[in-house]
């Protein structure tokens, strides 16, 4: 008489199931699925100013640059290496070829603190 009660709990059961798989899975192979050779190079903002001073990347070696804003809406930007990351476009593999010290800063009318909201990116 209940049967149809049981299957349904069971249903649930095992769809929550999937969900939970389907949640916590995706996670590490983000983090993992670099090529070879390739390094992972974060840049985050916050209210006007990114989350280093400088950042030290290796030259002539390819990297995953990553962008994303924690408050506030930025951009990251370094002219000299045709670079220019939004929230719509948040990554971009790069490969610093010539050591030096490229300006790096927001290419988003943000507010007040537009201006200065710069940090470098150090090639050596
Ligand atoms: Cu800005």
């Amino acid at each position: 008489m209940y049967k149809w009660i049981m299957s349904a709990v069971l249903t649930i059961a095992c769809l929550f199931g999937v969900y939970l798989l389907a949640q916590g899975l995706p996670q590490k192979p983000h983090e993992e699925a670099l090529p070879p050779g390739q390094e992972m190079l974060k840049i985050t903002a916050t209210n006007f100013n990114f989350d280093q001073q400088e950042y030290h990347v290796k030259a002539g070696t390819t990297y995953l640059v990553k962008f994303s804003n924690k408050l506030g809406k930025h951009g990251a930007e370094i002219k000299d290496l045709g670079i220019n990351l939004t929230e719509s476009n948040p990554s971009q593999v790069v490969t610093f070829d010539k050591p030096g010290t490229y300006e790096l800063h927001c290419s988003i009318m943000c507010g007040q603190g537009h201006a200065d909201m710069k940090s470098v990116v150090i090639v050596s």
